[in-house]
């Protein structure tokens, strides 16, 4: 596994970038560094090997090229995969996507009670995020805290790992850009520390916190803290 590749990462495109070739045979993954749905993809690609067969994009979706929208990608949003003269989005079907049509270990499990429960568990992903974010506005020790029991329980299923499926797969690459957001911006701003009283939680985020693949692509969490501060505690 080529996990440990340290690159060098390019820069961003903004409005006044030139749209690099379209389907000229080039695997390229459009992303945003500080997106945490383009950074599944991305965990996906470091982990899997592949930095030399998905080119990365990134773009400032601050100051976003219009080619993107009109060229690319009508949806606008990151992630977007260009492979084999196709553009694919959404973050939790290009996870699947890449570890099915690229080589590498694969991330899903063959045993059908943890294929079964990881799709319970992607299911609940919009779930999750969409509770935590709401409880911003709110008091969040009280508001978020059945969402961080949901995985803390999930994490109890199988015993022979600690990942959700036992070994390291996809539906923890679906989790943790959100929960490495959630965990440094209520620590900042609320005091709040989820791995509190959450064992399996909080060996789990340790354990991540080993994958280089994974590494790589974490978030600048003073960068996070202002962004979400402004977003959500504005106006309170
Ligand atoms: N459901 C999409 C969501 C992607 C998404 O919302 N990406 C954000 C950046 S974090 C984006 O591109 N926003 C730009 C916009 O909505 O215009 C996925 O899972 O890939």
């Amino acid at each position: 596994m080529a996990t440990a590749v340290q690159e060098n990462l390019p820069p961003s495109l903004d409005s006044k970038a030139d749209q690099p070739p379209l389907f000229d045979g080039t695997t390229r993954l459009y992303t945003c560094y500080t997106c945490p749905f383009a950074q599944r993809v991305w965990i996906t690609r470091n982990y899997k090997g592949l930095q030399d067969k998905i080119k990365l994009v990134p773009l400032n979706l601050q100051d976003r090229p219009a080619w993107y929208k009109e060229k690319v990608y009508p949806g606008n949003k990151v992630p977007a995969l260009e492979h084999n003269g196709k553009i694919i989005g959404e973050s939790l079907d290009l996870i699947k996507y890449v570890d099915s049509n690229f080589e590498g270990t694969s991330l899903l499990p063959n045993d059908p009670a943890k294929k079964e429960f990881a799709e319970e568990l992607f299911t609940y992903t919009d779930t999750f995020t969409r509770d935590v974010f709401t409880s911003f506005k709110g008091d969040p020790i009280k508001e978020a805290g059945p969402a961080f029991d949901y995985l803390e329980k999930a994490l109890h299923k199988f015993d022979d790992g600690p990942f959700f499926l036992g070994q390291f797969g996809l539906v923890d690459i679906a989790y943790i850009p959100f929960v490495e957001r959630f965990q440094i911006f209520l620590s900042e701003a609320f005091k709040y520390d989820i791995t509190a009283g959450r064992p399996k939680l909080a060996a789990w985020i340790e354990e991540l916190n080993k994958i280089d693949g994974y590494k790589q692509t974490k978030t600048d969490p003073k960068e996070l803290v202002e962004f979400y501060k402004s977003r959500f505690l504005a106006q309170k």
